[in-house]
């Protein structure tokens, strides 16, 4: 009796799973326009968007001065324009949010404007809070969850010591993230926007990138504010690691009612050996302690790694011991930016031109794109030079995220590629090559996971295009044409590319798959994803794959008695590789 109960309702499953299946599969053609190969991923896998505030907003309501705005200032009126303007999206952020939410984003990584919300004596700025309220309030009206980081790049002019300087060292503006000051400005910032913004937010980061910059601002001096120097930058890095360690420790402490999870956005690139030999792969081995251990290091482990310490000495700062304690552990989940690879070869003459800024320590290797072996560039060069399209990077770096970091969560919280405007408005709406970037990371994502990576989710950058810090205008990101000065019509009109639909799909959740069936985790929305496994929860899953596996064993012998279902092999890596 029982049995038959179950042959029946069993035959139901498998007749709806097998319809879903070509219905699925079919709807996978439709979708795909031939380009491009979908990739499936467990239901709870989060897909979303990426924008930060100085690149979007603009001035608008008359903000006060970030260092980048000063910074641009100095390469000309045009750029000035550019950054004072941005996507103009304090003005349009309703229809913005209505154009996402068409769109099916779920997830919108964004960021505050420090100098929009804070004044110099430490209080707030009301009016600042409430245009962030409304942008809130039309995210969520329209179901979309906002991820809010509450740095990404753009200090106050405020935090400076001065704000003209004419200094061996250059740049706009001295001291800020270099004094000790900062920190507790920082602590004070995140206080007042915990307080006032925090009810109902899930997902804060700290600082976005803290290691570009210190390395470009303040090693380098490419970006704002301008700085050149080895010390600074290992201060700036030092200072923002303290910085984000207080503020987590704040909203554990007086916040944890409100239930968000916290983490700070870091970037790495993927650092491969340029061949086998045991000096290249150890000069990798340490480019990639300086590439991610640098920040990841003290997070996960307490101090920073050994082969920096070695290398930087005394201009590497100390965590005293009550810093190292705030510091270890201050993440919820690993928020992982990635955007290229590169190859490292030893070098018996050390050079002082350094990963570490200009004016860095001599560095016992060289950066190079193009392998020993084959001599082939790592990857196509996207219109950003620095930007090598190499899917199997990002594969790399989840793995070696997993492997050093103790399996942690990963969202990959920033992941795109620009490409350049073309002749025409069509020509440019049809970006092809983002279609199939967009597969080719998510297969490389997909990838690490098979491999045991805990992804937990994916943002592209960007939604829209906008001003890309010091190249302005003319690098475009976004899954959006931004038309900034109306030369098809109306000015700042936004008009969807091709890529835009395609990762629609996904984040429709169009691409879902049944959860994986065997070792993979069973779990069902991002918040789950989050939950630290214990014991009890380990003995449920167990429980559940067994489950699961058992359904599994009879479906499969149903399907094979009905004749009906094939298995599908879903890698499609050989039919990705035309881009790389
Ligand atoms: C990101 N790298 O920075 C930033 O978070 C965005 O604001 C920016 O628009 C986007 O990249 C595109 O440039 C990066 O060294 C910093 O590979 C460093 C690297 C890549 C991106």
């Amino acid at each position: 009796m029982v049995s038959s109960t179950f042959v029946v309702v069993l035959i139901g499953v498998v007749a709806r799973a097998s319809a879903q299946t070509h219905a699925h599969q079919h709807h996978r053609r439709e979708t795909s326009h031939g380009e491009g190969n979908f990739v499936t991923f467990p239901p709870s896998f989060a897909f979303g968007v990426g924008t930060s505030a100085w690149q979007i907003e603009g001035n608008g309501g008359d903000r006060p001065r970030s260092v980048w705005d000063a910074f641009v200032s100095e390469l000309g009126e045009e750029k000035r324009v550019e950054a004072e303007r941005g996507i103009g999206f304090h003005e349009l952020y309703a229809t913005d949010a209505q154009m996402m939410a068409d769109a099916g984003v779920k997830h919108f990584k964004m960021s505050l404007s420090w100098p929009r919300l804070m004044r110099a004596d430490g209080s707030a700025i009301d009016e600042g809070f409430e245009y962030y309220q409304n942008v809130f309030g039309a995210l969520r009206e329209r179901g979309v969850e906002p991820h809010v980081t509450l740095f990404h790049w753009d200090t106050p002019m405020w935090c400076c010591a001065n704000e003209t300087i004419a200094s061996a060292r250059g740049g706009v503006c001295e001291g800020a993230w270099v004094k000790d000051e900062i920190v507790k400005d920082f602590e004070r910032y995140a206080d007042a926007v915990f307080s006032r913004l925090g009810k109902g937010i899930k997902y804060w980061t700290t600082i976005s990138e803290p290691k570009t910059v210190a390395e470009m601002g303040y090693g380098a001096g490419l970006h704002a504010p301008g700085r050149r120097s080895v010390e600074e930058q290992l201060k700036v890095g030092h200072n923002m690691l303290r910085a984000h360690a207080l503020a987590v420790a704040l909203y554990r402490e007086k916040y944890s009612q409100f239930g968000g999870k916290l983490s700070i956005n870091l970037n790495s690139a993927w650092v491969e050996p340029a061949s086998d030999s045991p000096e290249d792969v150890g000069a990798a081995a340490n480019a990639m302690d300086e590439e991610l251990g640098w920040f990841a290091d003290p997070i996960y482990k307490g101090d920073y790694p050994a082969s920096m310490r070695a290398r930087l000495g005394s201009f590497l700062p100390e965590f005293t011991e009550e810093e190292r304690v705030l510091v270890k552990g201050s993440v919820d989940y690993f928020a992982l930016n990635h955007y290229t690879s590169y190859f490292v070869k030893h070098v018996a003459d050390t050079r002082a031109s350094s990963q570490l800024g200009l004016s860095g320590k001599p560095q016992p290797w060289e950066i190079t794109l193009e392998s020993e072996k084959s001599k082939k560039p790592i990857g196509k060069e996207a219109q950003s030079d620095w930007l090598h399209i190499v899917p199997w990077g990002l594969e790399k770096v989840l793995l070696h995220i997993k492997d050093r970091y103790d399996d942690p969560a990963i969202m990959i919280s920033e992941n795109g590629v620009d490409i350049a405007e073309r002749g025409d408005i069509a020509e440019t709406l049809d970006d092809t090559t983002r279609v199939k970037f967009i597969d080719a990371y998510l297969g490389a994502a997909r990838e690490a996971m098979r491999k045991g990576a805990n992804v937990v989710g994916y943002f592209y950058w960007s939604m829209f295009d906008n001003v890309e810090w010091v190249d302005g205008r003319s690098k475009r990101f976004g899954l959006v044409y931004v038309d900034y000065d109306g030369k098809y019509g109306e000015a700042m009109k936004r008009y969807p590319k091709k890529s835009l639909e395609h990762f629609s799909s996904y984040m429709r959740g169009e691409h879902a798959e049944e959860p994986a069936l065997g070792a993979a985790r069973v779990r069902h929305s991002l918040d789950d994803s989050f939950v630290r496994v214990d014991s009890k929860r380990q003995g449920e899953i167990f429980a559940l794959q067994g489950m699961a596996l058992t359904i599994a064993c009879v479906y499969a012998a149903a399907a094979a008695f009905a004749g009906g279902v094939k298995i599908v092999e879903q890698d499609e890596r050989d039919e990705r590789s035309s881009l790389v």
